[in-house]
């Protein structure tokens, strides 16, 4: 973050009781800027999440803002009387002039959270059981969604998995080479060129729209730290019309591989069979009631496809020259395709394997 915003002055304009005492950048998600803000309410210290809406990526930050809405009092209702129901979703908390966002002098979106306090997301899995938690939590997320009442949710990204467009605006990079590192990254425009192909398979499926998440990376859900269970799926921004087995893919890509996803060693990223199969587990047992046929058969091939696509879109990024990631070092998003090439190759070596399981399950 390197623009420097005045967060008293922000979190004063949120119905938060108390009087504010810090706030710090937080958390390790590649798009918004969060904070941690704390609050002392009568000797108590009390955190809350702000974030700015990164408006280079969302374009229409109260269309945003109305799904989130919909989304957390859909949510809220089906939690009313669990005696931890506020730790199951995320709450937000409204702007003193009512709405659920306010917007600073400089146009930027803010909004406000009640942080899910004795619970954490993870960058990279540790073990089978966490992978199957985190799985279960985004299979139940689809299930709780899957009545919310009309209308459909705006698009916050048109086309946000819309891989042959992915593709098509890699293409384009390559072509144009605008900060002059294609020459760089030869053997991954190599690698991506190889599988154009497979693009366009699970749009043409004919599968049904369902309201997805479509960031279902592993720290975007909250695990509870004394019993391990996936309690809260968070980041929201992305949660509109879409296909289920988005969702799936995106957790075999970020739980199946023990390596963050930028790292160097790449002998360390594989799709570890354990792994996959706790997730598999645990996303059909909340999800298998409503899947069907058709899209239980795309689940493993969407681990795939899903790794691949972030993989290009790392690589378009790093071509542009780092304009929509955030990125921490030189090379980061060349780094991070690396990671996601090297497991798209473990997946397409394991994949008969992985089919032949979700089929038994
Ligand atoms: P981004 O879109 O940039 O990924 P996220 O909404 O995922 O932003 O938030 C970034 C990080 O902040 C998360 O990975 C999580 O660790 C933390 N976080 C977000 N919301 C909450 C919350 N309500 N309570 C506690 N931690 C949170
Ligand atoms: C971004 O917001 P965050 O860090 O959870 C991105 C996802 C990518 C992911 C890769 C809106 O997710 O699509 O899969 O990075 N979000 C957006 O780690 O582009
Ligand atoms: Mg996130």
């Amino acid at each position: 973050m390197n623009v420097r915003y005045d967060m008293r002055s922000i979190a004063s304009q949120f119905q938060i009781y108390g009087e504010f005492i810090n706030a710090g950048p937080y958390g390790s998600g590649h798009i918004n800027d969060t904070y941690c803000a704390i609050f002392n309410q009568g000797g108590t210290p009390v955190r809350y999440i702000l974030q700015r809406i990164n408006q280079n990526v969302f374009k229409t930050p109260v269309a945003l803002m109305e799904n989130v809405e919909r989304v957390t009092t859909h949510i809220s209702k089906k939690g009313a009387g669990h005696p931890d129901f506020s730790r199951c979703g995320l709450t937000l908390i409204p702007a003193r002039n009512g709405r659920a966002w306010h917007c600073d002098e400089g146009g930027n979106y803010w909004r406000t959270y009640i942080f899910v306090e004795n619970a954490r997301t993870y960058d990279a899995v540790e073990s089978p059981q966490q992978a199957f938690q985190a799985a279960r939590a985004f299979g139940r997320f689809q299930k709780l969604l899957a009545d919310l009442p009309a209308p459909r949710l705006h698009d916050t990204i048109p086309g946000f998995h819309h891989t042959p467009q992915r593709f098509a605006k890699l293409e384009a990079a390559i072509a144009a080479d605008p900060a002059n590192r294609a020459l760089l990254a030869k053997p991954e425009i190599e690698f991506a060129l190889n599988r154009k192909a497979m693009t366009g398979v699970l749009l043409a499926a004919g599968l049904p729209e369902r309201v997805t998440h479509n960031d279902t990376k592993l720290n975007n859900v909250m695990l509870d730290d004394k019993t391990g269970e996936g309690i809260c799926v968070i980041d929201l921004d992305t949660v509109m019309p879409g296909l289920a087995p988005y969702d799936f893919g995106d957790i075999v890509r970020t739980s199946t591989s023990p390596a963050k996803e930028d790292e160097r060693d790449l002998s360390k990223v594989q799709m570890q069979f354990p792994m996959f199969e706790a997730l598999a587990r645990g996303y059909l047992a909340t999800a298998a009631e409503f899947l069907t046929k058709a899209e239980r058969q795309l689940l493993v091939f969407s681990g795939k496809l899903i790794t691949f696509e972030i993989g290009i879109r790392f690589l378009t990024d790093y071509l542009e020259g780092d304009t929509y990631f955030k990125v921490h070092r030189e090379g980061h998003n060349l780094d991070r395709c690396r990671t996601q090439f090297k497991l798209v190759e473990s997946i397409e070596q394991q994949e008969d394997t992985m089919k032949k399981l979700v089929e038994k399950l």
